[in-house]
């Protein structure tokens, strides 16, 4: 069901100044590979994916897209198509293997960085780097589990410092945390044996707000005056639209909000949590609080869905806790279905959420949107073969809905600084495997030289910014 309505769009011709920033992403694990080459010591999603049962297909991010090897095609490949910024995350073990302050740092690793740091300068492309995209050292999770742990803090300043150190003279966007909400819900997902959800809920959304404000902080006093980068957060959400009228699914929808950008408030302005996840969250002491009010200097934003929420739904889970559905109960169906059972195309759903962010964080906190990841999974995709999967039409229909919608917003006066496709590349989606396609270019995983071909889409978006985007 393609959103033919909006298919003879024009986008607006210039309503973006030059430095407005334009690219793909994607995360260290899902696409570097290499996974025990040149010094990296083990992440827990290495661990994870040797636990039978955990992938959907049975695979890992061993070799990936094999990216590690071939930042000499990929950077290129990226300029080629019109990009002016990539996002890429950095591995926390392949900086140091082992993970901790006292453990060695790994000379390659920094070596690697470096040269991709430095191919994507060379072409013009503005790095855009994540501290942590969920690849936490096995080695951290062995000694004291991980994020449940405070001892996490001093191991997680070590790491970033030299991170600022080695690449801040070259790197000026940064984001400490990508979804820190996914990383406690994926430790209720199984990565853990022996998590207990009441008692480690908690204590890894508190490491996490700490091990963010801490960063920021680090960074402004050590680094920011002379290297003159900004930093922030990235936080995911979808809109949630309540599936009736009904004040129950008014509440739920508004609890599962609060409950994804709840996480933000504490950022900015406000100092506090929404009220309706007030007395569940995380405690902190008023020193605390300062680190952490007014810590992230942009809104990274990751979004991709809409879902109607449920009223029939448990105040009490941590995580939103509600059943949600892709049709109302008269059968209305919500928007073309993607390959994963949460990811459907709904561009007045993102357009009701950039409203919602900006007036409830960004304005009062007089802070830039950033959309650090937004695309789409074409259902069944991978099944396709490659002349016809490249022509990926229900992929340029989303973006087109969704870009409408977003210039749209800026046109009303959202700020917004930047905008990330997910993804560059189809690549490892964590229990999914390789089964969802949420590239805009192809990997032939079987050929042996993980050979990369844009889709279509990959020329929609550029024709896009090449009219939005002043010249
Ligand atoms: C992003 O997360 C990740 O940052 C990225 O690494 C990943 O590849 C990409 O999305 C595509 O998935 O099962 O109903 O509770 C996206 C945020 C949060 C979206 C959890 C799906 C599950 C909803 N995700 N959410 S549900």
């Amino acid at each position: 069901m393609a959103q033919t309505q909006s298919a003879e769009w024009q986008p607006p011709a210039g309503l973006l100044p030059k430095t407005f920033l334009h690219g793909y992403a994607t995360a260290s694990y899902q696409v570097e590979g290499a996974h025990d080459k040149d010094g990296r010591g083990p992440s827990v999603w290495d661990d994870m994916c040797r636990v039978p049962g955990q992938i959907a297909d049975g695979s890992s991010g061993d070799d990936a897209c094999n990216s590690y090897y071939m930042t000499d095609v990929d950077v290129p490949l990226l300029k080629s198509l019109g990009v002016n910024a990539y996002r890429f995350s950095i591995s926390w073990s392949r900086l140091i293997p082992q993970g901790g302050k006292d453990d060695p740092i790994n000379p390659a690793g920094i070596a690697y960085y470096n040269k991709l740091i430095d191919a994507l300068l060379a072409h013009g492309i503005t790095p855009f780097v994540t501290l942590f995209h969920w690849d936490l050292p096995s080695g951290l999770e062995k000694r004291y589990r991980g994020w449940t742990s405070r001892n996490v803090l001093d191991d997680f300043q070590n790491y970033v410092r030299l991170c600022f150190k080695e690449f801040g003279d070259r790197v000026k966007n940064w984001i400490t945390l990508n979804e820190p909400i996914c990383v406690v819900m994926f430790s209720s997902l199984g990565l853990k044996p022996d998590w207990d959800h009441e008692k480690d809920f908690y204590p890894i959304a508190h490491h996490l707000i700490l091990a963010h404000a801490q960063t920021v902080d680090i960074y402004r006093r050590e680094f920011k005056p002379e290297q003159k980068g900004i930093i922030g957060i990235t936080l995911n959400c979808d809109w949630c639209e309540p599936i009736d009228d009904s004040p129950a699914a008014k509440q739920a929808a508004q609890r599962r909000m609060d409950q994804s950008l709840g996480w933000v408030s504490v950022f900015t302005h406000l100092g506090h949590y929404p009220k309706s996840i007030e007395d569940k969250a995380p405690k902190f002491t008023e020193d605390e609080w300062k680190l952490i009010k007014g810590s992230s200097e942009f809104f990274g934003l990751n979004s991709y869905s809409t879902l109607y929420t449920n009223g029939e739904s448990d105040p009490d889970d941590h995580l939103g806790g509600n059943t949600r559905a892709v049709r109302k109960k008269d059968g209305v169906h919500i928007g073309n279905e993607g390959h994963l059972e949460w990811l459907c195309d709904v561009p007045w759903g993102f357009g009701k959420l950039l409203a919602y962010i900006n007036e409830k964080y960004m304005l009062p906190n007089d802070i830039p949107l950033i959309v650090t990841e937004q695309g789409f999974a074409v259902k069944n995709e991978h099944l396709k073969p490659l002349p016809e999967l490249l022509k990926d039409t229900e992929r340029i229909d989303y973006y087109r809905g969704y870009l409408k919608a977003l210039t749209e917003a800026i046109s009303k006066g959202m700020r917004c600084d930047g905008y990330m496709a997910w993804s560059f590349i189809d690549n490892f989606e964590w229990k999914e495997g390789y089964i969802p396609a949420f590239g805009a270019v192809h990997v032939d995983r079987k050929n042996g030289e993980w050979t990369r071909t844009p889709k279509d889409s990959t020329k929609w978006l550029k024709s896009f910014w090449d009219r939005v985007v002043e010249a």
